[in-house]
């Protein structure tokens, strides 16, 4: 394929949405700029909020969580061995100047009881340049939520540094006792998650579209208190207990006096070895890995969680004695990313993953194996037959190009360098594998499928982006910037 037809190929094929990705700010997607600490209006830019916040949750969440901690240990000392053993991977890397992220890279997760408490963690991660991306209907799981992930867009602040919140809304109109409906409706209307700091700098923000760099830290601060975990419940153990049989996860959100950070995520370069020297380091992980099987090339994402902590709690009594009790909904996970698909592998993939649940011969990883020995497991052939999206760049700015060079040409000449976009998002049966490993094997209640995006969205303040026409996006531009590359050959393009 020519590289013209190939862009006009992609138009074809992305539709619209290449209308649309034409505005886009392409240098500012192409350029590598770093994460500067200050923007040209002399504001702390987003990305340097976005890594001070990450820092500061990881930080707050190893004190809280000892075995979060631990974790961590092991993913570094894996990833190490990884790099050692792996110079291939380690090049590929580095060569996309992808090392520096691996290392902060983290995500993780809160639960919202109120719309406008939706709303309002909207306006804070949006100064931290985390925009929602997605929509996830887990009540099909037997999760009373909805959700979107709060994360950064552009490849520039991806590449700084990807953090990213996955954020549910409960969704109380699935509690089918109306009483006690009511009951929880009642308790949530009576808290104010944020500071008044926080709310001060989020308008402020709003306000000038930046923060001075004394104001980010205070921010940071501030931002931080909402996430934090509280031991003292704000109701009796007599609501906790009926709440709780109604769901635990409704216990959890309802209970407490904020949406404390339930999960962070380091990412590793071996999840199989992780979840094997889990119990080495005293952690118990799950049983499975959710995601696809072991591959040579990794796509979309497999994750693992060790179980949540038992915590002690205390309960409001009328008389004013102390009641105790134990509360479990912290834990810990990581997860492996590999490259994003596209339509067309996301509904492969959907397929053979729903194939390996379904059946019943051999375990669950055996079947999973077998289902996916169907999936080509080489970034040519994925990226040949459309499956998955690759950012183009010139790598040899001297080679002699012809607007109507064949790409593939260049692509096994060395001179343009076919890489993986790296899957940013989350997968909703995971994500429902992942609830459920930490609701202490409850019974969940089947919720008929009731996906609700619009209901989201207008608690949200404005629609989720689509992650599908992102990736779609960073793959025209890397394509465009190839073509501006000859138009003028003299200039070099680096992705
Ligand atoms: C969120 C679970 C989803 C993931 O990695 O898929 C999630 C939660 O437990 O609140 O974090
Ligand atoms: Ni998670």
């Amino acid at each position: 394929m020519t590289l013209l037809s190939f862009i006009v190929w992609q138009a074809k094929s992305h539709g619209d949405r290449f209308i649309t990705l034409l505005h886009w700010p392409f240098p500012v997607l192409m350029v590598c700029m770093g994460c500067f600490a200050m923007t040209s209006g002399g504001w702390a830019s987003a990305d340097e909020i976005r890594t001070r916040f990450a820092c500061a949750m990881s930080d707050m969440y190893r004190q809280e969580v000892p075995q979060y901690d631990t974790l961590l240990e092991l993913v570094a000392q894996v990833n190490a061995d990884v790099l050692r053993e792996n110079p291939q991977l380690r090049d590929g890397l580095e060569a996309e100047d992808a090392l520096g992220r691996l290392n902060v890279e983290r995500h993780g997760a809160v639960r919202v009881g109120r719309a406008d408490e939706l709303a309002v963690c909207a306006r804070l991660f949006a100064v931290m340049g985390m925009v929602p991306v997605g929509y996830y209907d887990l009540s099909v799981a037997g999760v009373p939520v909805h959700s979107t992930a709060f994360r950064p867009v552009d490849e520039a602040a991806l590449h700084c540094n990807p953090f990213r919140i996955f954020t549910s809304l409960l969704r109380l109109e699935l509690i089918a006792d109306a009483e006690l409906r009511a009951e929880a409706e009642e308790v949530l209307s009576r808290r104010n998650i944020f500071t008044p700091g926080v709310m001060e700098l989020i308008v402020r923000h709003e306000a000038q579209g930046g923060l001075s760099s004394a104001d980010a830290d205070l921010f940071v601060t501030e931002a931080l208190e909402t996430f934090r975990w509280h031991s003292d419940a704000t109701v009796s153990a007599d609501i906790y207990q009926r709440l709780s049989h109604a769901h635990r996860l409704i216990a959890d959100v309802v209970c407490f006096r904020g949406p404390h950070i339930n999960h962070l995520t380091p990412r590793t370069l071996d999840i199989d070895a992780v979840q094997r020297r889990m119990p080495e380091v005293g952690i118990k992980a799950k049983a499975v890995v959710e995601g696809p099987p072991t591959r040579d090339c990794p796509i979309l994402l497999r994750q693992t969680s060790f179980t949540a902590l038992e915590e002690k709690i205390l309960f409001q009594s009328p008389d004013g004695q102390a009641v105790t009790g134990t509360h479990t909904a912290r834990f810990g996970e990581i997860e492996q990313r590999g490259v994003a698909l596209t339509a067309k592998g996301r509904a492969l993939y959907d397929r053979l993953l729903g194939e390996a649940r379904s059946g019943s011969e051999g375990s669950y990883e055996e079947r999973l194996q077998t289902a996916f020995a169907s999936f080509p497991d080489d970034e040519g052939t994925l990226r040949t037959q459309g499956l998955a999206f690759f950012r183009y760049v010139l790598v040899d700015p001297d080679a002699a190009f012809q607007p109507e060079c064949d790409l593939e040409v260049h692509i096994a000449s060395g001179a343009i360098k076919a890489f993986p976009i790296t899957y940013e998002d989350f997968l909703p049966v995971s994500a429902a594998g992942i609830f459920q490993s930490n609701l202490g094997g409850q019974i969940l209640p089947s919720y008929a499928e009731n996906a609700s995006r619009d209901a989201f969205e207008t608690a949200l303040g404005r629609p989720v982006l689509d992650e599908m026409a992102l990736y779609a996006g960073l793959e025209t531009a890397s394509i465009i910037a190839l073509r501006k590359a000859l138009m003028r050959p003299e200039s070099s393009v680096k992705g």
